[in-house]
C-alpha cells in the first residue's frame, strides 16, 4: 500500500455490489411472494445465528440513505438484485406492479446520482411455487425464467445500463442443490448436473427475452476458483482437473460456444436439439466473482467426489477462513483470456470482497485495514492483469453493507459500511473512506 495505485483505463467502473434477500427486508410488503430462501432460512437448524432475512438491511424502505451513501461514495455503479418473488409472487403468471415499483424507484434514484444501474435478475431467490415444481431441476424452470425477465425488462429496459441473468449458477447447483448448505436444501451431489443445464438454458432464453426489450449490454456472473495443487501424481493431476471443469469450465464453456466438459454433459433426457446454440447465445460481457484459489488433491479411496478440497497454507485468512491471494485474481483473468481467446468479450469483475469483525470502537468508528488490504491488493491483480492484455472493464466490491451472509446469517460482515443489526444504522468503514478516495483520485 506504499506505491500509489497505478491507474486504470478510462471508463473503468467502480462499483459495489448487493443482492435482494441478503438486504432489502420487507419479506411481506408490497405483495412479495416467498422464494425458496424465506422457506430455508425459516426452517430450524439451517442458518448459523438462526435469523432470517425477514428484515435484513431494511434497504426497501432505507434505499433513498443507500443511494446516498453510494453517491458520497462516488461508484460509478451500483449492481443489485432484482426480487422474482417480489415480481412474479407466484413465478408465473402476473405481474406485481408494487414489486416493480421499487425497482423503478431505486433505478431511478441511482440515475439521478449518476449511478449506473447494473441489475442481476437472479441471485438465488426462486419462488417457492417453482420450487414445489421442481425447481432449477425442472426444464419449465428456464422458460418460466425468460417470462420473468420479460416482465422487468419491459419495466427497466430502457434504463438498466447492464444486465446480468444469473449469479453464480455454480454455487447455486452445488450448494443448493449438490449438498445443501444453501437453499433449497437438496443433497443431490452429481445428481444436481441437470440444474447446470436448465439454469443456462434460462440464461439463453433471457438474453433474447433482455435483447427484445433493452438495448444495454448482457452478461452472466460466475464464480471462479483458480486451482492451486497439492500433490504431483496423476491422480492429483487428475483431481485438479475434474475441480477445473466443474468449478470454472461448466458454466462457461458452454456459454462461449465450446459445449460442456467431458464427463459433465446433461443426459439426451436433458440435453435437447438446439439448447447449446441457445446457451452460446453472444454475451457483451463476462461477470466474473473471485473470492479465493481453491487448494485440490486426489480423494480418498471411496470419497464420492473426484477431488479433494485442502486449505490453503501459507495466507492470511478472513473472517470466514477464506485465504487472501491476490494474485489468484490475476492468473484467472489471464488464465480466461488464454483458454478463450477471441471468444472472451470483456469482463467486469461483479465481486470481489471479504468478511472480518469489524467491531465497532468507543466512538462508533470501524477500522477494518484487512479490508483496505484485501481491495487494495485485488485491485493491483486487476490492474496487472489488464497489463498483461486481458479486458477488465470494472470492478464491483461485494458489499455496499454488511448484510445477511444466507447460511452465515448475520455472523460474516462483508460491508464497506457497518450496520448495526437490528437497529439498521449504517456507519462507514475506514475501508469506505479509502475507496472513496480512491475513485476521487481517479
Ligand atoms: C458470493 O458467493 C455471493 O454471490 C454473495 O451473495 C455472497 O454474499 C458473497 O459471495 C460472500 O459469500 O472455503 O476456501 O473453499 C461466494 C461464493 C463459494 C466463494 C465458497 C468462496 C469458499 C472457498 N463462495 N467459496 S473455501
Amino acid at each position: 500500500m506504499t506505491t500509489p495505485m497505478p491507474a486504470f483505463p478510462a471508463g473503468f467502473r467502480w462499483g459495489v455490489s448487493t443482492s435482494a434477500y441478503q438486504i432489502e427486508g420487507a419479506a411481506d410488503a408490497d405483495g412479495r411472494g416467498r422464494s425458496v430462501w424465506d422457506t430455508f432460512a425459516h426452517q430450524p437448524g439451517r442458518i448459523a445465528d438462526g435469523s432470517t432475512g425477514d428484515v435484513a438491511c431494511d434497504h426497501y424502505h432505507r434505499y433513498a440513505e443507500d443511494v446516498a451513501l453510494m453517491a458520497d461514495l462516488g461508484v460509478s455503479a451500483y449492481r443489485f438484485s432484482v426480487a422474482w418473488p417480489r415480481v412474479q409472487p407466484a413465478g408465473s403468471g402476473p405481474a406485481e406492479p408494487r414489486g416493480l415499483d421499487f425497482y423503478d424507484r431505486l433505478t431511478d434514484a441511482l440515475l439521478a446520482r449518476d449511478i449506473d444501474p447494473v441489475a442481476t435478475l437472479f441471485h438465488w431467490d426462486l419462488p417457492q411455487p417453482l420450487e414445489d415444481a421442481g425447481g432449477w431441476l425442472a426444464r419449465d424452470t428456464a422458460h418460466r425464467f425468460a417470462e420473468y425477465a420479460d416482465l422487468v425488462a419491459a419495466r427497466l429496459g430502457d434504463r438498466v445500463k447492464l444486465w446480468i441473468t444469473l449469479n453464480e449458477p455454480f454455487v447455486h447447483m452445488s450448494f443448493g442443490y449438490g449438498i445443501g448448505s444453501h437453499a433449497p436444501g437438496r443433497q443431490l451431489l452429481f445428481d444436481a448436473v441437470p440444474v447446470a443445464h436448465h439454469q443456462l438454458l434460462g440464461h439463453g432464453l433471457a438474453v433474447a427475452a433482455l435483447r427484445a426489450r433493452s438495448g444495454s449490454p448482457v452478461a452472466i456472473a460466475n464464480n471462479y476458483s483458480p486451482v492451486r495443487l497439492y500433490g504431483d501424481t496423476d491422480a492429483d493431476r487428475a483431481a485438479g482437473a475434474a475441480y477445473e471443469a466443474l468449478h470454472n469450465r461448466l458454466f462457461t464453456d458452454p456459454l462461449l460456444g465450446l459445449g460442456y466438459p467431458a464427463g459433465l454433459e446433461p443426459g439426451p433426457d436433458v440435453l435437447r436439439d438446439g439448447d447449446l446454440a441457445t446457451i452460446a447465445a453472444p454475451l457483451d460481457v463476462l461477470g466474473v466473482n473471485y473470492y479465493n484459489p481453491s487448494g485440490i488433491r486426489a480423494p480418498e479411496e471411496g470419497s464420492p467426489l473426484p477431488f479433494e478440497l485442502v486449505e490453503l497454507d501459507g495466507y492470511p485468512r478472513t473472517a470466514f477462513d477464506w485465504p487472501v491471494v491476490p494474485d489468484g485474481l490475476r492468473e484467472l483473468l489471464v488464465g480466461l483470456r488464454d483458454r478463450y481467446g477471441d471468444a472472451l468479450p470483456p469482463i467486469e469483475v461483479t465481486e470481489g470482497g471479504c468478511a472480518y469483525d469489524d467491531t465497532p470502537d468507543a466512538d462508533g468508528r470501524v477500522a477494518d485495514p484487512e479490508r483496505i488490504a484485501y481491495l487494495d491488493g485485488h485491485l493491483r491483480a486487476v490492474r496487472a492483469a489488464i497489463d498483461e492484455g486481458v479486458d477488465v472493464r470494472g470492478y464491483f466490491v461485494w458489499s455496499l453493507l454488511d448484510n445477511w451472509e444466507w447460511a452465515e446469517g448475520f455472523t460474516k460482515r462483508f460491508g464497506l459500511v457497518h450496520v448495526d443489526f437490528p437497529t439498521g444504522t449504517r456507519t462507514p468503514k475506514s475501508s469506505y473512506h479509502w475507496y472513496r478516495d480512491l475513485i476521487d483520485r481517479r
